[in-house]
């Protein structure tokens, strides 16, 4: 540029902040849970505060060794797990994790799942008082315990009760991870909200199988387990719009996000936020890239608002 070229008007900053309930979140990219650890093995990969929240592995009240052996398959376009929750149990998580973590996200998500709603109730009141826990998500939808047969998300009675137990235990922002291995995810989302839960987060991993016919063996050791990745992206976007539609809280979008059309697609259809999953195995900075991306498509799109981009999908 030369002293006699016009003034560049000063670039619009793009704002990717987005409210999810009470949490405002720096940009909308999350990581799902099981898929980044405890959030500190991404530390050789990035920054932690890229992320607008950090969601944690699922943690059950008492230690668990997971699912027999093999626990992951790939297919051709998405990943099969049944790693069925192992973990070293909330106690563990609290008293030698939640220190080092404290404070290295801008907004860290504990995922709790208990082995009945009461138990979902003593976890969130066990995490209501610990430093750097922003918010709970409720994995009300793992496909990998009793045979998939998901005990928790299926019954709108159930949900509420579980939702309603979680509330009075906690001040705590709560998410409620839904399944899509349901027939009426409407009614599931509804439910969730009148009992009080401040977001939605879908979809879990769709109930799939894999056998290799040349030893007549199941591909996992439980037979069935989750699909995840870019396999279930269109059934992920159409249950967002149908429970974006269906209830007033914020929905947050996961299925084999991979890039940013990916994330702006789950937001036109009514994502408030969206979480990266099965692509970090890949790619573990996929996050900061991300991030990256989306402020330069907004840049080019002359949009400054990312917020303004939610639920815009005209049909
Ligand atoms: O650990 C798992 O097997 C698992 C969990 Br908790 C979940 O919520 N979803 C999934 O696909 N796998």
């Amino acid at each position: 540029m030369s002293a006699l070229d016009p003034p560049s008007t000063p670039a619009q900053e793009t704002d990717l902040s987005v409210q999810v309930g009470p949490l405002r979140l720096s940009n909308p990219l999350m990581t799902a849970s099981g898929t980044a650890g405890l959030g500190l093995e991404l530390d050789p990969f990035m920054d932690l505060k890229d992320a607008g929240a950090i969601v944690v592995k699922t943690l059950t009240n008492l230690p668990r060794h997971g699912n027999p052996m093999p626990r992951l398959h790939e297919t051709p376009s998405g990943l099969l797990n049944s790693i069925g929750l192992p973990n070293k149990g909330l106690d563990h998580f609290i008293a030698e994790v939640m220190p080092r973590l404290a404070g290295r996200a801008d907004c860290l998500i504990v995922n709790i799942a208990g082995t009945c709603t009461e138990e979902f109730g003593g976890m969130a009141a066990k995490l209501d008082e610990i430093e750097g826990v922003d918010g709970l998500e409720l994995n009300i939808s793992c496909p990998n315990v009793d045979g998939g047969d998901l005990p928790f998300g299926r019954d709108p009675e159930v949900v509420s009760r579980l939702v309603k137990d979680v509330r009075q235990a906690t001040k705590l922002p709560v998410i409620t991870k839904l399944s899509p291995n349901v027939s009426d995810i409407g009614s599931i989302a509804k439910a969730a909200e009148e009992a009080g839960s401040d977001a939605l987060s879908l979809v879990n991993t769709v109930l799939g199988m894999a056998v290799d016919w040349r030893t007549k063996k199941p591909c996992l050791g439980t037979v069935v387990g989750g699909l995840s990745g870019p396999a279930i992206k269109p059934i992920a976007v159409r249950m967002v719009w149908e429970v974006a539609n269906a209830v007033e809280i914020p929905v947050i979008g996961i299925g084999g996000v991979r890039n940013v059309d990916d994330v702006l697609e789950f937001m036109v259809a009514g994502a408030s936020a969206v979480q990266v999953g099965t692509t970090h195995y890949g790619t573990p900075d996929i996050i900061p890239r991300l991030v990256k991306d989306l402020d330069e498509a907004m840049t080019s799109m002359g949009q400054r608002r990312v917020a303004d981009l939610i639920g815009t999908l005209e049909t």
